[in-house]
């Protein structure tokens, strides 16, 4: 493959798509060397093919608020890849959700769900809805709003959208609901759905409990322990809540969350079950603030207007957005001593992070196999659905387990370095690639 014409046909076609060029130049460079010693990806154009979404849906979302207003906003699905099943993936509402957004996060979600080992294509929509500040009433109407135009394009066999960022158990119910009402089928086309009705034990603490997996892996395979590290985390939304449990059950130190308005650091540790419990209902207020936290724990201390990543430990996980590691934290982190970062959000670090992170041999796993444990439960909520039957949260918890296992092996096979060092970012991303790949030239010139 000719990296350097491919990438600039890319940009040519995706003016002002940074964060899409961006997700494709990271893995176009680390899987170059493995196409080119396997004629066929070639043959089969297979990079260019993987490179344009299989299709993408853009409607518009109208609602009424509570001042009788109509509010207009836009909603997005991005169906990129359905080769090996289901597209399957997240739906995002936040204000920054634009088509570059989608079509980057469902670029990842192909490779991301590749690597769970289960069948599930990938996917991701969302809209730039602002939940903060809306009433439990105007969160409803837009989401029926939302999944009246969304159904058209989803269903079981086709496509599973389920949460993301500002999309939880209650986003979910009001979508599901909405979805039931016009297809008149209760039938699994969301994940993250409540346990009463489809849901999967584990589904809420997925994504965190299998990063704090993969984690425990890195640091097995270093030779190292968790016990006792110090951890920093960004984020005190779903994924960090369910980091922070596991972090605590495993007898690491968190010593620092944070929000857009700061961060706490608290130095006598963020492990007490009531302090997890405020980060969740922190979190449902949808506020967007983690001040509150200081008022609340005396030992807790907020620092305004200031990235958590100033903060010295030997653990740092993004948890909270794309790009919110930078260049220059990365290298702040390394002076401080940080000995493993862990993308827990979508492509968290910026492009100039993870190179001076992988160039001080810092242990840096991409989102797409540390964050993998979220859409993994998923899809092992589909599979119970499809069955009708439940799993008990021991039984879900262990497959979650074996899976990131997996990855993190999947990881190491392909990503492992002369010097002994893995390159994360390169195993996950052949490891991923291989599986789809293969599965279209199996199916013939069909996307
Ligand atoms: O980024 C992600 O993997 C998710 N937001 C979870 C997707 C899912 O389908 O559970």
């Amino acid at each position: 493959m000719d990296l350097k014409k491919i990438m600039a046909d890319l940009e040519a076609k995706n003016p002002g798509q940074p964060l899409y060029l961006q997700a494709a130049k990271e893995v176009l460079e680390t899987i170059e060397e493995f196409v080119n010693a396997n004629p066929k990806y070639d043959q089969y154009a297979i990079v260019e093919r993987l490179l344009e979404p299989e299709r993408i849906v853009k409607f518009k979302v109208t609602w009424v608020d509570d001042k009788g207003k109509i509010q207009v906003n836009r909603g997005f699905r991005v169906q990129h890849n359905m080769a090996i099943g289901p597209y399957k993936g997240g739906l995002r509402f936040h204000p920054t959700v634009t088509e570059d957004t989608m079509k980057f996060l469902a670029f990842e979600q192909t490779f991301k769900n590749s690597l769970t080992t289960l069948p599930m294509g990938g996917g991701k929509g969302g809209s730039d809805f602002d939940p903060k500040g809306k009433s439990e009433a105007e969160v409803m109407r837009f989401c029926q709003s939302f999944m009246t135009e969304l159904q058209k394009y989803i269903g079981p066999d086709t496509d599973v959208p389920a949460g993301d960022i500002g999309v939880g158990g209650r986003e979910i119910g009001f979508m599901f609901g909405q979805y039931k009402r016009l297809r008149g089928e209760h039938v699994g086309t969301l994940t993250g759905k409540g346990l009463e009705w489809g849901g999967s034990l584990i589904r809420p603490e997925a994504t965190g409990f299998g990063a704090v997996y993969f984690l425990e892996a890195m640091l097995k395979t270093a030779k190292d322990k968790l016990k006792g590290k110090r951890v920093a985390i960004s984020g005190f939304g779903n994924v960090a809540w369910g980091t922070a449990l596991k972090l605590a059950e495993l007898g690491a130190n968190l010593v620092a969350i944070s929000g857009p308005d700061g961060y706490i650091i608290d130095e006598e540790g963020i492990s007490a079950p009531e302090k997890i419990a405020y980060m969740d209902e922190l979190n449902a207020t949808r506020n967007n603030v983690v001040e509150p936290f200081a008022k609340k724990f005396k030992s807790a201390k907020f620092v305004k207007g200031k990235k958590v990543w100033e903060v010295p430990c030997d653990i740092a996980m993004t948890c909270a957005i794309q790009n919110e590691l930078d260049e220059k934290d990365a290298k702040l982190l390394i002076k401080n001593g940080v000995k493993y970062v862990v993308e827990v959000s979508n492509m968290g670090c910026t492009a100039g992070a993870v190179a001076a992170l992988q160039k001080a041999k810092v242990s840096f796993a991409p989102g797409k196999a540390a964050n993998a444990g979220g859409v993994a439960t998923s899809g092992l909520e589909m599979t119970q659905n499809a069955a009708h039957i439940s799993w008990t949260a021991k039984e879900v918890d262990a497959k979650l387990h074996e899976i990131m296992n997996n990855i993190h092996e999947n990881c190491v096979k392909y990503g492992k370095e002369k010097g002994g060092y893995i390159n994360y970012p390169k195993g996950a991303n052949i490891a991923g690639f291989i599986k789809v790949a293969d599965a279209m030239i199996a199916q013939g010139v069909a996307y």
